[in-house]
């Protein structure tokens, strides 16, 4: 069907196709004007054919027409991307690819050159070229455009040159990796894809994000499979948040900021807040909560992960005034459970700091993920009350 074309438009196709996309740019913008004036037709008017023609294919009319009307713009305009990829379009399947591969060289914004390129280098196998194509598209795509060519590539996962193509495309942080990150991650159905490729980015120049590592922990934990989410956030955190991994995250209140949903959970409510701020009378950082003494609620929280078995929580705690504090107090619960397996009231001070220190035990059943919690505890007062807390620990307190 391409013997319609003129030997010069093929050999131009042919020919830029093996040059590369930095010249042939350079040649697409000189060149069209000067072919479309010699063959008497202008440049709008090959462009209006064109879109004409667009809509002629997305309407599914007969492709020996738009074929023969494609042949005639590229015989008036051979460096016309868009003709090149429409007329390829024509052709039987097993010889679109020497027309598109030009197409795509011609212009680095034809769409229909690309998309083709794309799945055809993913049905062939060769997976690093196609998703060159994957990259050129989504890069100047809609946001919904770009979740479609995402779902394309996710079934590859599986594929271990394809999963190693998309790992190193991805490592260039393309500016499509989050939407895709977020497919395959959030929305994806295998998250043993999603372990693979976080763990994959991870020995990359381009890590996983916090929030890229987030989505998945999130994932993990809004199913309950909260061990799992616990094995993945070790594995997977900065070497730096690894470093200083205990049963319970920054017990020091340095504010490290551990990936969510792991770590502390400040509460901002207008009627009590906890923060992180200079110890008074001790050394670095510490939790201070105030409240007003009237509302119940949580002010502070961390997801913790503990098996089965006996367990230590120990700490500081200061009540700068003279106030009952009583109307505070640590309480360590099952997920989806109803009562605590652990409270523990804050103490009154007098102003300096205090060791505390309680046990609490870990069912065996029923009790996959803990929450540790700091709540008010009204008491019909309406007092203010501060409450301070530093070197919070969680240790094993049985044999295992
Ligand atoms: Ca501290």
């Amino acid at each position: 069907m391409a013997s319609g074309l003129s030997p010069r438009a093929i050999g131009l196709a042919a020919g830029l196709g093996a040059v590369g996309l930095g010249l042939a740019g350079l040649i697409l913008v000189r060149a069209p004007a000067q072919h479309a004036a010699a063959a008497g037709l202008s440049d709008s008017v090959a462009l209006s054919q064109l879109s004409a023609q667009r809509q002629a294919l997305a309407r599914g009319e007969r492709p020996a027409a738009i074929a023969a009307s494609a042949r005639d713009i590229l015989n008036a305009a051979p460096l016309e991307a868009g003709a090149a990829s429409l007329l390829a379009l024509s052709l039987p399947q097993d010889r679109r690819g020497p027309l598109m591969e030009a197409a795509a060289s011609l212009s680095h914004r034809d769409d229909r050159a690309d998309r083709w390129l794309f799945e055809d280098g993913m049905a062939r196998g060769e997976y690093a070229q196609a998703l060159r194509h994957a990259d050129a598209l989504m890069r100047r795509q809609s946001p919904d455009e770009r979740v479609e060519v995402s779902r394309r590539i996710l079934p590859y996962m599986g594929r271990p040159a394809a999963f190693a193509a998309t790992v190193d495309r991805l490592a260039t942080s393309p500016s499509w990796r989050g939407s895709f990150l977020t497919q395959m991650i959030a929305l994806g159905e295998d998250t043993d894809d999603s372990f693979r490729m976080l763990k994959a980015l991870r020995a990359t120049a381009a890590p996983p994000t916090p929030s890229e590592l987030a989505q998945f922990l999130r994932r993990l934990v809004a199913e309950r499979r909260f061990a799992e989410a616990h094995r993945a956030w070790v594995a997977l955190a900065p070497a730096q948040e690894r470093a200083g991994l205990a049963l319970l995250a920054d017990g020091e209140f340095d504010g490290g900021k551990p990936t969510p949903p792991f770590g502390w959970n400040l509460d901002s409510a207008t009627a009590g807040y906890g923060e992180m701020v200079p110890s008074e009378g001790g050394s670095g950082k510490a939790l201070r909560v105030s409240h007003d003494g009237r509302s119940r609620q949580w002010l502070v929280r961390q997801l913790v992960v503990l098996p089965p078995g006996v367990y230590s929580l120990k700490g500081q705690v200061r009540t700068p005034s003279e106030l009952s504090a009583d109307s505070m107090g640590w309480t360590v619960i099952c997920e989806g459970a109803a009562e605590p397996l652990l409270l523990v009231p804050a103490p009154t001070t007098g102003g300096g700091w205090k060791d505390f220190s309680a046990t609490f035990t870990v069912p065996a059943e029923g009790c996959a993920a803990q929450s540790l919690v700091l709540n008010s505890r009204p008491r019909g007062g309406t007092t203010p009350v501060e409450v301070w807390y530093d070197a919070l620990v969680i240790e094993r307190a049985d044999a295992g």
